[in-house]
């Protein structure tokens, strides 16, 4: 008999099937056993008499017939909640050892470095599942906004000669006799890529070398990068993130509802239109709002990025809020100083539930202003030859965008860490193993 998937059994109420899978829980009844059986596509509850005992998670394969559920033994909680597999035969794939901790519980109830350190069997609980699945989602969707608006996907590398974002968080690599680097951003390979296509995006890998522990940040990222040419102003690309990620919200939504409910996640709110506001508005409203005096700082603190998403919510209908408007010389060497107040530039973030979710702007397309800038910058710009190339034949205005996944995943679901929003999440204390 050929195997079924759980998800088909429902059209095959009266049939037998043959099942694989995972057991999830076992429960026994003196001769009667009831398990839970789990394979990629869902679960389903069996029962059968005098069957050889089976540990949680051992693998098997069953005979059985599809069954409805009598009324009152329906378990509304599961897709399948209705039915049963009546077991006639039990075949043992592969046994499992006895789980360090019980599987079986609505909530794992672990502490962080204990989920991790079992991460191969946390994962298979079915509210970590979930997040993944999220997770899965939100990069599915981005790739699918974008293609939608006639962007093409491009791979960047992630070995790189230069640090395109300045500052020490890189990663060093011996790369034969030079010196190089793991790519903290795709930066510079998406602006060139706007040279060839116009419209481009790509899902990386990014890496930092991050020198502390926090909630939200890892040393590993995907990061949702696209880049875009013949802009009119920078709002143009604040708009395309916009519709980016409410595109993201609305497919989450749509394609992951059941997680969604299981994990008792709402979608963040957002208005008709992201507010947006300027860095030194911003810290005007956070010290109207609290007393901290952070107008002239060159960045928002946490506390504070969660203060004006606070403002957000309350004042605008949004949980999401654009800042733009940065001092110029805080930022990256291609950022767009705004004509009208150079020492500010035309880079903005996204905060999303007092978090930063990405970061955007116009670039400089003039080649002249682009080298000078580097140069000012204390960029080597023979290491970036091919990117000055791009602009030196020819770049029309342009600008783009890169969303951070994890940051995006812990958002929607309201992660306390962003370690739980991946598999096998990298920081200064781990690879895989505590180090
Ligand atoms: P930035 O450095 O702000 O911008 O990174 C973009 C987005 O990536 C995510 N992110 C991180 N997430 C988790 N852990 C980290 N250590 C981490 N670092 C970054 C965040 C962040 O908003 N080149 C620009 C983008 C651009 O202008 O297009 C850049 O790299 O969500």
């Amino acid at each position: 008999m050929e195997r079924t998937f759980i998800k088909d059994i429902a059209p095959k109420v009266g049939e037998k099937v043959r099942l694989s899978g995972w057991v999830y829980v076992v429960r026994d009844h003196g001769k009667i056993t009831f398990l839970d059986l789990v394979d990629g596509s869902g679960m389903v509850q069996c029962i059968g008499e005098n069957l050889e005992k089976v540990t949680p998670q051992t693998v098997i394969e069953i005979e059985g017939l599809v069954k409805k559920r009598p009324e009152k033994l329906i378990n509304p909680k599961l897709a399948l909640g209705d039915l049963e597999i009546e077991i006639s035969s039990l075949k043992i794939l592969s046994k499992a050892s006895e789980m360090p901790f019980d599987i079986g519980k609505e909530d794992l109830d672990l502490e962080l470095p204990t989920l991790l350190d079992y991460r191969a069997l946390t994962m298979r609980h079915p509210k970590q599942k979930a997040i993944l699945k999220i997770q899965t989602e939100v990069v599915d969707s981005f790739r699918e906004a974008l293609k939608a608006k006639d962007f093409v996907e491009f791979q960047a590398p992630s070995i790189i000669p230069e640090v395109p974002e300045g500052g020490a968080q890189v990663f060093e690599v011996k790369y034969f006799d030079h010196k190089t680097y793991l790519a903290q951003s795709p930066q510079l390979y998406k602006q060139i890529m706007v040279g060839v296509f116009e419209r481009v995006f790509s899902v990386n890998k990014i890496f930092r070398a991050e020198p502390s522990v926090t909630t939200r940040h890892l040393t590993e990222v995907v990061s949702l990068d696209a880049e875009f040419g013949f802009i009119d102003s920078w709002l143009d690309v604040a708009e395309m993130a916009e519709y980016t990620i409410k595109y993201i919200f609305e497919s989450v939504k749509k394609n992951c509802a059941e997680e969604i409910k299981l994990l008792g996640a709402s979608l963040p709110v957002v208005s008709d239109k992201i507010p947006v506001v300027k860095l030194r508005e911003a810290q005007e409203i956070i010290f109207k709002r609290t007393g901290v005096d952070h107008r002239t700082e060159k960045d928002l603190a946490p506390e504070d990025e969660r203060e004006i998403c606070k403002w957000a919510m309350e004042e605008k209908g949004s949980e999401l809020v654009f800042v733009s408007h940065f001092p110029t010389k805080s930022r990256p060497f291609y950022t767009y100083p705004d004509p009208d107040e150079p020492e500010f530039n035309q880079g903005f973030d996204l905060i999303g539930k007092g978090v930063e979710w990405l970061t955007g702007g116009r670039r400089i397309e003039n080649y002249e202003t682009l080298v000078a800038h580097a140069k000012e910058w204390k960029v080597d710009t023979k290491k970036i030859d091919i990117y000055l190339q791009a602009f030196k034949y020819g770049m029309p205005p342009e600008g783009g965008f890169a969303f951070g996944a994890e940051r995006i995943t812990q958002g929607i679901i309201g992660l306390k860490n962003i370690r739980e929003a991946t598999a096998f999440p990298r920081d200064m204390e781990r690879v895989d193993t505590r180090l």
